[in-house]
């Protein structure tokens, strides 16, 4: 019998309950209702004497059906579902593998049993979506294994192994083999017996021996240390608590009223935002989806510096064999070194087997001649950020390598399609603007020209994946999309200094907000020599005319670049990283604003806020204006992975959305009537601020050229 995406076979007394709902086995509307309908007919039928709940494909269930939660929760309710599993009179054991998660663990531990493939990992990773579980898991976790464990495991909302699961008793069996057969034999076992204890609602408080109360303050002293801006872990915390005794309805009832605040809160929305909108920055653009994917088997990386031997890491970490080449004999020598001892390091911390780490040092060769590169599928060039030198680099790839493979340029600041020009071959050139350090950030910008080919975007695309990175695809232009926003939230930074804030204000207020360091530590920990080279050798850095702030540069001037130097804009212990104030860069302020005649004036926080957050926001409207991102939920994945924007308030235009496109627009406006020429609302500002349109709508309206 089958109910959609859920089908009931029984066989030799034994009823099998599957689930099947690709990709993950989600709980949608029809799989919860075919799960009820299942159950229901094999409670019924007489020749069933046992129940197995299970899957097909890649996961058991992975949990509430989350594109759902933006609208009103529709029966069947998974607390009813959870409830005739539950109470059944014929023993249900659950069939796990892949990764149950959310609901799919709050269906298993209705069961009355349990087993897992060896492989499965079980969590309830509500609060990383600003939820709480919401089907029971805050009652029958901390009955199935303790009140410690299970709060650490819905606080985190990280996944636990199976062996671990065993241990704690979550689990009944690891099966190796045949599941369904393993799943089959327990659920006989049970047959006749006392199925009472192993129904975890309403089974005594298995919090024995363990001292509640403190149990409990240190997962809220935990949250409000590690995060504070949660709501959805306190009321995790809250609902657990209150779950310890309360007799099951009554737990069940306050905790679905938490579930229900928390999903109608700003912070569920933000993280589930960010859930869909880092899927969608990673699709294949739709007019390269047809095109066919090289296959990167071998790569090349042009540059023994600090981003080069970072990208040959990242390369060697995914096991794809890859030569490094810098035209100096000490740079790489030192690249040799820099990469084993990163992955001697690497093993040492126990994130690598030391047998991967040989063989990820191993992937990884050092040629004393690009000429060696005349194999490979891909080539990274991360050569001195000069257009003259990498022209000449793409000159010599462009002979040595074969004609189709990709060569990629990992600039960030310079013409990607002049340099595409300087070969034969501009449908295989494209940038890959990697963050640094490359092995650490996710984020990678896949720079495309008008010339760029779709076989060679594709190729990028899908090897971004492979190296665990998020591959965004953005135009060419200065800046791409992460610097071109980050240049307009630094300089208004700046200018608020030499009006009166100090850089410490600045740096408090954005932290205060949710970022995890402030504009000026952060230039600090890149190096402010790297944006001072840019600043004298592009135009674009300085644009005549228009207000510039000059203090970068003075700092520069007296060599002071940042934590590698010891003194930047803040000051640093001999090896510290933590910014301490910088007497002698007041100084230099003040002198500065006596050059320029300002008067220091006392700069209210919400100014900081507006002016270098709503930069962010006008120069994104500008960026999608000009078809520079797909969409503006790539700009909040940019923002929140290449820069730490608070993901609980979902990326910056997310947060526009939220705090009204509108009232950013107004103090765009008045900011640019007061005399800041750098903050004239961007054209589509205005217009979504007239026509009340969210950035959320702009793709539904076609407003924004892809
Ligand atoms: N709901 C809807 N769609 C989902 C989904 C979900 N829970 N999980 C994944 N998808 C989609 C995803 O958008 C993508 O779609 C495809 O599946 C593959 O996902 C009641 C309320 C399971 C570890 O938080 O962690 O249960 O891009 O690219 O890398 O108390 O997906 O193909 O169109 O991530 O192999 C709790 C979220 C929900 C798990 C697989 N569960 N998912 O990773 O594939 S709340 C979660 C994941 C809840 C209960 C509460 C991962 C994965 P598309 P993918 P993957």
């Amino acid at each position: 019998m089958s109910n959609g995406p859920v089908s009931l076979t029984v066989r030799g007394g034994c009823a099998h309950v599957v689930v099947d709902n690709p990709p993950v086995n989600a709980l949608s509307r029809d799989v919860r209702a075919g799960i009820e309908t299942a159950m229901r007919a094999a409670l019924a039928d007489r020749s069933a004497d046992c129940i197995v709940i299970r899957a097909a494909g890649r996961t058991f269930v992975a949990g509430g059906d989350i594109g759902e939660f933006d609208g009103p929760l529709l029966p069947p309710d998974m607390n009813d579902v959870v409830a005739l599993v539950e109470t059944s009179d014929k023993p249900v054991v659950a069939a796990l593998h892949g990764t149950v998660l959310g609901g799919g663990l709050e269906l298993a531990l209705g069961c009355h049993a349990r087993v897992a493939a060896s492989e499965t990992r079980l969590g309830l990773p509500e609060v990383t979506l600003g939820l709480i579980p919401g089907a029971g898991g805050t009652r029958r976790l901390p009955r199935a294994i303790g009140l410690r464990k299970a709060l650490d495991m819905i606080v985190e909302g990280a996944p636990i192994r199976a062996g671990e699961a065993r241990t704690l008793g979550l689990v009944d069996e690891i099966v190796d083999g045949d599941l369904p057969a393993a799943a089959e034999t327990l659920a006989r076992s049970l047959v006749g017996t006392d199925l009472a204890p192993r129904r975890l609602g309403s089974a005594a408080r298995a919090t024995a021996g363990e001292d509640v109360d403190a149990i409990l303050a240190a997962a809220r002293a935990r949250v409000a240390q590690s995060w504070p801006w949660s709501t959805a872990r306190r009321a995790a915390i809250e609902s657990v608590a209150q779950g310890v005794d309360n007799e099951l309805d009554a737990a069940l009832a306050r905790e679905r009223a938490l579930f229900e605040q928390c999903r109608a809160g700003g912070e569920s929305k933000a993280l589930i935002h960010m859930f869909f909108a880092e899927r969608d920055a990673v699709r294949v653009p739709a007019w390269a989806a047809a095109a066919n994917a090289m296959p990167i088997a071998r790569v090349g990386v042009v540059g023994g510096g600090t981003m080069g031997r970072g990208i040959a890491i990242v390369f060697a970490a995914a096991g794809i064999p890859t030569l490094l080449h810098d035209s100096n004999p000490a740079a790489r020598a030192a690249a040799r070194v820099g990469i084993d001892a990163h992955f001697k390091s690497q093993a040492e911390r126990g994130r690598l087997a030391p047998e991967a780490a040989q063989a990820a040092a191993a992937a990884a060769t050092i040629v004393d001649s690009l000429d060696a590169f005349a194999p490979v599928d891909l080539v990274v060039e991360a050569a001195f950020e000069q257009m003259a030198v990498k022209l000449e680099v793409f000159r010599q790839l462009d002979r040595v390598t074969r004609p189709d493979a990709v060569l990629a340029t990992n600039t960030s600041t310079l013409d990607v399609e002049a340099i595409a020009r300087a070969t034969g071959r501009p449908d295989n050139v494209l940038g890959m603007h990697f963050f640094s350090p490359a092995p650490v950030m996710r984020l990678l910008e896949i720079v495309r020209t008008p010339l760029t080919g779709a076989s060679a975007l594709r190729s990028v695309v899908d090897l971004s994946r492979r190296i665990g990175k998020t591959g965004i695809v953005v135009g060419n232009a200065f800046g791409f999309v992460a610097n071109r926003m980050i240049f307009e939230y630094q300089r208004q930074g700046e200018f608020l200094v030499e009006e009166g804030a100090s850089p410490e204000q600045v740096d408090r207020v954005l932290v205060e907000f949710g970022m995890p360091m402030g504009p000026f530590a952060m230039a600090d920990m890149a190096g402010l020599d790297v944006a001072w080279f840019l600043r004298k050798e592009i135009p674009q850095m300085r644009p005549a005319g228009r207000r510039y702030s000059a203090l970068a540069d003075h700092i520069c001037e007296r060599g002071w670049f940042g934590q590698k130097t010891g003194r930047g804009w803040f000051r640093y212990e001999a090896g510290g990283r933590k910014p301490l104030p910088h007497p002698e860069v007041d100084a230099l302020v003040d002198a500065e604003r006596r050059r320029l005649g300002l008067s220091p004036r006392t700069v209210a926080d919400e100014e900081i806020r507006e002016r270098c957050l709503f930069a962010l926001v006008n120069e994104a409207a500008r960026l999608l204006d000009e078809g520079l991102a797909a969409r503006p939920g790539d700009i909040d994945v940019i923002y929140a992975q290449g820069f730490g924007f608070p993901r609980w308030r979902g990326g910056p235009l997310h947060w526009a959305d939220a705090i009204g496109v509108a009232h950013v627009h107004r103090r765009v406006e008045a900011y640019h009537d007061a005399g800041d020429p750098w903050l004239q609302p961007a054209p589509l500002l205005a217009r979504m601020a007239a026509e009340g349109v969210k950035f959320s709508e702009l793709e539904r309206k076609a407003w924004i050229r892809r």
